[in-house]
């Protein structure tokens, strides 16, 4: 079975949009027997495609499994660079471990990796991130902005407001961002973002985006010890929401903005942040490797580093921390 040929029949599906797609023609193209076509069809059946046929007309695509492969995601796509490239798995470790070697082995900018459940996903410092099979969004993009290394957790931030202003509009949620990376819906967890970067010394030559979404979980899908602190879209919105296209969503902002951030700096993106942010003007405790803080948080500066005025009315700017945000 050559992928290829069982890709384009889906691609072409997908874009006659319930239409139907001659069979013959692409058999013509590839040189192949339209018998040869049609166990493509029924391949893709298997996969859980449900395909109708029009006599004398060809194939017609009825409807898609709740995957989020490279075709269903496409579909929906509006970018020129993010999302043209993804690499899919039913299972793996961690997306993020894919998307270094790939990084690695010059995967262009913009290539996406996306799969249905990790074993071991992960979070900042190795803390373990759960990945239930087909109810998330578990996906790492490498990006290839020209920054310095110094720069790039502002990386986190811009993609923290893709991801909120995607759910917003495909949800009608309204999330809040929790400095740097945590993006929550009434004081619950929705999405976790880690940074990740190969870099020279003085350049930065990919930044592997991490963001995890809690999207179609109900309360049963999620371990004990994350019940009080985690929530999904489903169990907000009272019905499934359709990962696919909250991906595409996610890459037309996370392409604009990243455009946005090389061509005018970081202001526009702060002033997006700060619309969004659910710790400035709070009382916040800042969790860090050697010490902890405790504060009011003033905002974040034009470098992404959050702002913290304490007790004695010194003020700090805090690189990387676990906040804790008092009501
Ligand atoms: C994060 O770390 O929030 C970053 C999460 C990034 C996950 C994505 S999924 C795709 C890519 N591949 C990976 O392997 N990782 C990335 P942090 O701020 O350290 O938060 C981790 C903490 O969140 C854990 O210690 C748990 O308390 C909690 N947690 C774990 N799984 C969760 C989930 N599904 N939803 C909400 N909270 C969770």
């Amino acid at each position: 079975m050559n992928s290829n040929v069982k890709n384009e029949l889906l691609k072409r599906l997908f874009e006659a949009n319930g239409g139907p797609v001659s069979g013959q023609e692409i058999a013509d193209e590839y040189g192949l027997s339209r018998t040869a076509i049609w166990k493509y069809v029924k391949e893709l059946e298997k996969e859980g495609y449900e395909i109708g046929t029009i006599r004398k007309k060809g194939y017609t695509l009825i409807g898609s499994p709740d995957r989020v492969n490279a075709a269903n995601v496409q579909q929906y796509l509006t970018t020129n660079n993010f999302g043209q490239h993804i690499r899919y798995f039913e299972t793996c470790e961690s997306t993020q471990i894919i998307a270094h070697e790939e990084a690695q082995n010059a995967a262009p900018n913009g290539t996406v990796i996306l799969s249905e459940e990790q074993t071991a996903g992960k979070g900042r410092m190795a803390r373990p991130w759960s990945s239930k099979s087909g109810k998330g969004v578990w996906m790492s993009i490498i990006s290839r902005p020209s920054l310095t290394p110094q720069q790039a957790p502002q990386m986190t931030l811009v993609a923290a407001v893709a991801v909120t202003r995607a759910i917003e509009e495909l949800t009608g949620i309204e999330p809040t961002i929790k400095w740097p990376n945590d993006i929550l819906v009434d004081g619950k967890k929705v999405t976790g973002i880690l940074t990740e970067l190969q870099a020279d010394p003085d350049r930065v030559k990919a930044i592997i985006l991490g963001i995890g979404i809690n999207v179609n979980q109900e309360l049963a899908d999620f371990p004990d010890e994350l019940l009080a602190i985690a929530t999904s879209l489903r169990i907000l919105m009272g019905k499934p929401v359709d990962r696919a296209q909250l991906i595409a969503k996610i890459l037309g902002f996370l392409e604009l903005y990243t455009t946005m951030y090389e061509k005018h700096g970081f202001s526009p993106i702060k002033l997006l942040w700060e619309g969004y942010s659910n710790t400035t003007g709070k009382r916040i405790r800042a969790v860090m490797l050697n010490e902890t803080l405790i504060g009011t948080a003033i905002g974040i500066s034009d470098e992404g580093v959050l702002e913290l005025r304490l007790d004695d009315g010194s003020i700090r700017g805090i690189y990387s921390a676990d906040i804790e945000v008092s009501t």
